[in-house]
């Protein structure tokens, strides 16, 4: 049994500032560019996402938040088919550049709901898939376009996600209890 730290506060901060400039290199029409986060973890890491791009380049970028819930018995035994409990879109996802965000891709299978959720709204013009943690083991073919940090782990290692908004701290750990 081991609980090991990945990143500190300062660390995640700086991940998710490169992340943001990544993001910026790539979607440059602004106008036509929205984030979309995945709750929980996710959708705040798509607030702060959102907030970076205000503050360096002075823009405000619309968001929106998806649910996808998981049908599971415990954390690591993920169902094969995600559900969608609740989307708060309030805007039009038609024609847009879309930054989907989520704290950590696993099976790939989150993703996949998201994308099957996003596109039922309308057809984007492109989506674009950002994430802190890449713990490896998918099982779609589906990849993040910008990662924070691959980590490899095995199949009954946890990565635990902590942001201030709900635990308080902000750190990412690798666990096995
Ligand atoms: P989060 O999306 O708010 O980060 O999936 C529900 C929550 O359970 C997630 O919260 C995630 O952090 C946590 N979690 C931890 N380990 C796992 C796992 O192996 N699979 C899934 N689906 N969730 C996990
Ligand atoms: P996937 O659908 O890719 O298997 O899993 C992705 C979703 O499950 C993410 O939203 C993430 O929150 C959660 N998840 C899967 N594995 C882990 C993990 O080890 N740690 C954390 N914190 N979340 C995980
Ligand atoms: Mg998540």
């Amino acid at each position: 049994n081991y609980e090991k730290e990945i990143l500190n506060a300062h660390e995640l901060d700086n991940m998710l500032t490169r992340l943001t400039f990544q993001i910026l290199e790539k979607c440059t029409d602004f106008d036509n560019t929205k984030i979309i986060g995945i709750k929980r973890r996710g959708a705040i890491l798509a607030d702060r996402i959102k907030e970076k791009i205000k503050q360096f380049k002075n823009i405000d970028i619309e968001i929106g938040y998806l649910d996808i819930t998981l049908y599971r018995d415990d954390l690591t035994e993920i169902s094969e088919f995600p559900i969608l409990r609740g989307t708060e879109i309030n805007f039009d996802v038609k024609n847009k550049n879309i930054i989907l965000v989520d704290d950590v891709i696993f099976t790939g299978r989150t993703v996949r709901a998201a994308l099957d959720a996003i596109i039922d709204y309308g057809r984007p013009k492109k989506i674009i898939l950002a994430v802190l943690i890449d713990r490896g083991h998918r099982e779609l073919p589906i990849q993040p376009d910008f990662k924070g940090k691959y980590v490899p782990t095995s199949i009954d290692e946890r990565i635990n996600v902590k942001l201030k908004e709900i635990d308080e701290i902000d750190s990412v750990s690798i666990s096995k209890m």
